[in-house]
């Protein structure tokens, strides 16, 4: 007989929800009662699911069909009304985010380690979204792991979740589980949010277009919008199977990871454009013929020129970035006359922007925008945004690029991330730096005087929350600046990230290699903070 199932269970150390939930090897994830546990810990911290309906899927990496069986199972024990699982258990992060809103769900829990490797000895992760369709605050997710340090049991429905590979309607004891279509809603959202006329003539004329799905969940969205509906060539979207593992691969599109679609695109007859999704398909990089855009840089032109496209015709509210994100978007907003909030990092302090219509679009140099339409960043959002753009324009990636920078002067910018480095020593890094910061103002560092330095904390100007501790600053005279700061989202050691950033405003100068533009910076950085002596490092693993 089937029936509601009381496990014992011991509290698990180390279940801290970071920058964007949970994420640890999958291996870890795998030992019951690790799942269980967390899962239980979401309940009862959002202070119970009885009758409510929940949005589940996830990003199809390893472990996402039997996770979702266990959380269907435990949903059910805990008297959920109803559960909506995308078919085969898989659901980009912003295409849940939107169903959540779209069916007026309770919530979701969405299976995600984003840009990190999937499979057996890589990663795994889940989050837990907010009725608003956006991750949960720091104020759920501190009550979520206060659960986790205190559970004694965990509920399970002893029988076998449905078969979730067939659209259609089960139940599980009392809970029903519907399983649907996971693409058709989204792409038809996008639909009525872009000019689809206007960028089906632009191919139709022959521009031609490549999109690296990098074998992760977009593949089937980006085959759908852009080959199907929009008319791309069969084949415009490579990598367009998502496989457990992603191919082996690394889902992270930026020109480190996406190095395939960087040589196609400053190949010889290369396409007009490229574009690259992540694992869930929140993140995007944007590439043009030999022309690369920082997603920084990404957010400006798509905050100048959005109202191109008919769901932002009427303009902007208001923008937001991220407080590492370069401020290449503040002087468009400035010029704009709109807000600009600067937030710390993580698509949760967007949230209440958004859900406050204090700004519309919002981003990060992680490579990630996105807007109102969803409360999380969109990676094939922010593609047809610029596919509109370039259509209503009629200029090519590097021509808008080059009008930015003329107009708006332009902001190098890149990110070194230093991988897996000894945590006690990045940690000791940023201690030393942040006693250091005080003394710091008035001092140089090659050609570069130190203006002020600080540690960034934020108030939400919406529900007054504070968050401190968001990152180290030291601005120079010249208006330069960098950032430290660890990342919430690795699964291994410590990646200590250094965000460079400098203003060009010489109409002789905007068209450097970053690095170059940037080598006074990037020298001053490592003088600051000593990276390479106590890293051990000579350079960076990742530069974007
Ligand atoms: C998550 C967050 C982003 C954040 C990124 C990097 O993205 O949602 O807001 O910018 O992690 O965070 P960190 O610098 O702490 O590693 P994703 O795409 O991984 O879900």
């Amino acid at each position: 007989m089937t029936e509601i199932q009381t496990l014992p269970t011991r509290p698990i150390e180390g279940q801290k929800p970071g920058t964007s939930g949970l994420r640890k090897k999958t291996a870890v994830f795998r030992q019951t009662p690790y799942l269980e546990n967390y899962v239980q810990a979401i309940f009862e911290g959002i202070g119970g699911i009885e009758g409510q309906v929940l949005v589940v899927g996830g990003d199809g990496r390893y472990f996402n069909d039997r996770a979702i069986g266990v959380i269907l199972r435990m949903a059910a024990a805990h008297g959920a009304a109803r559960c909506i699982v995308g078919r085969g258990g898989l659901l980009s992060t912003p295409a849940a985010s939107h169903l959540i809103r779209s069916r007026k769900a309770d919530g979701g829990l969405i299976l995600s380690a984003s840009h990190n490797p999937g499979g057996p000895e890589a990663d795994f992760g889940l989050k837990y979204n907010g009725p608003n369709g956006g991750p949960a605050s720091e104020s759920v997710t501190e009550k979520i792991f206060a659960r986790t340090r205190d559970l004694q049991h965990y509920l399970i429905w002893s029988g076998e979740a449905p078969d979730i590979s067939r659209l259609g309607t089960a139940s599980l004891g009392a809970m029903e589980v519907e399983v649907i279509d996971p693409i058709g809603d989204y792409a038809d959202l996008m639909a009525r949010l872009f000019d689809f006329d206007a960028i089906r003539g632009l191919i139709a004329g022959g521009f031609r277009l490549r999109f690296d799905a990098m074998h992760a969940i977009t593949g089937p969205y980006a085959q759908e919008i852009l080959e199907r509906r929009l008319g791309a060539p069969a084949g415009s979207v490579v990598n367009g199977t998502p496989l457990p593992d992603f191919g082996g691969g690394h889902p992270d599109p930026n020109p480190i990871w996406a190095h395939e679609l960087m040589a196609a695109m400053h190949a010889p007859n290369a396409p007009d454009f490229g574009a690259a999704s992540d694992g869930d398909g929140d993140r995007n990089m944007i590439v043009g013929r030999g022309c690369y855009v920082s997603p920084s840089d990404s957010l400006a032109v798509l905050a100048d020129l959005a109202h191109l496209a008919p769901g932002y015709a009427q303009g902007l509210k208001g923008v937001a970035r991220s407080m590492p994100t370069s401020c290449a978007v503040d002087r468009v907003a400035e010029a704009k006359g709109i807000a600009c909030y600067e937030t710390p990092t993580g698509w949760k302090f967007f949230g209440t922007l958004l859900d406050a219509g204090r700004a519309t679009l919002c981003g990060e140099e992680s490579a990630g925008t996105g807007s109102d339409h969803v409360r999380e960043k969109d990676g094939l959002w922010a593609v047809l945004l610029w596919l509109n753009i370039l259509a209503v324009t009629g200029k090519s990636v590097a021509a808008l690029m080059a009008d930015h920078w003329a107009r708006y002067g332009r902001n190098y910018y890149s990110r070194h991330d230093y991988e897996e480095v000894d945590a006690a020593a990045a940690t000791a890094l940023i201690d030393d730096l942040r006693a250091r910061l005080p003394e710091l103002a008035g001092a140089r560092f090659g050609a570069l005087a130190v203006a002020r330095a600080d540690e960034f904390a934020y108030d939400d100007p919406v529900d007054g929350s504070h968050a401190a501790g968001q990152g180290l600053r030291v601005f120079f005279e010249n208006g330069a600046r960098v950032v430290f700061r660890l990342s919430g989202t690795g699964t291994a050691g410590a990646t200590l990230r250094v965000y460079l950033e400098s203003l060009e405003t010489d109409p002789e100068k905007l068209h450097q290699d970053p690095q170059d533009a940037l080598a006074e910076v990037i020298m001053a950085a490592d003088a600051i903070a000593g990276i390479a002596a106590r890293t051990g490092r000579a350079a960076p693993d990742v530069v974007t």
